[in-house]
């Protein structure tokens, strides 16, 4: 299997275009970085259209699927993972993308999440985190900071956000990142690296909502708040941090590295906030288990096996 196409045909941006479409976010939202950000990953892979399969869940993210030129499936309010785990499992010759909002996968689709992460299916989730529930007008999310408050919010969040790199390292996931969603080229490289990685990835990806967040703006993105006027964000590439596993079968480097990565997403480090690949182990995948169950998966596809194809009478004589 797999994700890249080897330079057969070039396919650039437009290609990953829906046509005919009508977006209708508002002008200015970070949604469009991600959009950007998804297409220019795929073009760079030179991954062919009908090859891929976008799955989102509900939210003003959840249109992202009608604007890709690729299978689409728009789901139900925090059924991402479940949608993009048959999908995959039908057939996995498909690169498959999850899109979501922070609400539809930390909040509703929360178990999922989790039951996702421990399987290490080969997929990708990009999450838009905008710290709210944008398309239900603006109410706190999981991510949104005890004590913070949004011109929508009617009083301070009294909860402990969730921390997603944490949540999806400890879940299990072996490829987590963060990115920014105003910082297209960036979102777009490592979005390319979790597409390539054999596992489940997820890119978390810090998003601006003009319409509700007045908290998160781009100027405070950029740090213009601070007295320093330094960016709020940096990378963890530019501190030397390398989160990929050194010995990927010795249970204690996976634990380490786990360790250090989950100490660098809750680290606070004067505000600020790092973004990049937290976490990379290469281990056997779901599918690599399932081949070894069934060995024609390692050759073809489940939607490709002819399932009316087999005798059933010694499990029938069994039951008599
Ligand atoms: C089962 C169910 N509960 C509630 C809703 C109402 N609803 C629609 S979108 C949404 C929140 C979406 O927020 P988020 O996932 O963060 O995405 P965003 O709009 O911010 O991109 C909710 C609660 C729904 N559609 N289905
Ligand atoms: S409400 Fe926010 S997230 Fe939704 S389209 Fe408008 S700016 Fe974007």
């Amino acid at each position: 299997m797999t994700k890249t196409n080897n330079g057969q045909k070039k396919y650039k941006i437009p290609d990953y275009k829906a046509d005919n479409i009508h977006n209708d976010w508002c002008p200015g939202c970070g949604d469009y970085g991600i959009l950007s950000g998804i297409q220019m990953a795929l073009a760079n892979l030179g991954l062919p259209p009908h090859e891929v399969a976008v799955i989102s869940g509900i939210g003003c993210s959840g249109k992202t699927s009608h604007y890709i030129n690729a299978y689409g499936f728009h789901t139900l309010h925090g059924r991402v993972v479940p949608n993009a785990t048959g999908m995959k499992l039908a057939n996995h010759d498909l690169t498959v993308l999850g899109v979501g909002g922070d609400g539809d996968g930390y909040g509703i689709g929360a178990g999922h999440f989790v039951a996702g992460g421990r399987r290490n299916l080969d997929f990708t989730y990009v999450i838009f985190n905008n710290n709210i529930y944008a398309l239900t007008k603006g109410q706190a999310s999981p991510t949104i900071g005890k004590g913070e408050q949004t011109k929508t919010m009617p009083e301070q969040s009294i909860y402990n956000p969730i921390n997603p790199v944490a949540l999806a390292i400890s879940s299990g996931y072996t490829f987590v990142a963060q990115s920014y969603a105003l910082d297209v080229k960036y979102t777009a490289d490592i979005i390319a690296r979790a597409i390539q990685h054999p596992g489940s990835a997820v890119v978390d990806v810090l998003q601006t909502c003009p319409a509700f967040n007045n908290l998160h703006t781009k100027t405070w993105f950029e740090g213009l708040d601070r007295e320093e006027k330094q960016p709020r964000l940096y990378k963890l590439e530019d501190e030397g941090y390398d989160g990929t596993v050194p010995e990927p079968e010795n249970p204690d480097s996976v634990s380490k590295t786990k360790a250090a990565a989950i100490e660098k997403a809750l680290a606070s480090k004067n505000g600020r906030i790092p973004v990049g690949v937290f976490y990379e182990h290469r281990t056997a995948t779901l599918e690599d288990y399932l081949s070894k169950k069934i060995p024609a998966l390692a050759s073809t596809s489940m939607v490709k096996m002819d399932i009316y194809d087999r005798d059933i009478s010694p499990l029938l004589d069994e039951l008599r």
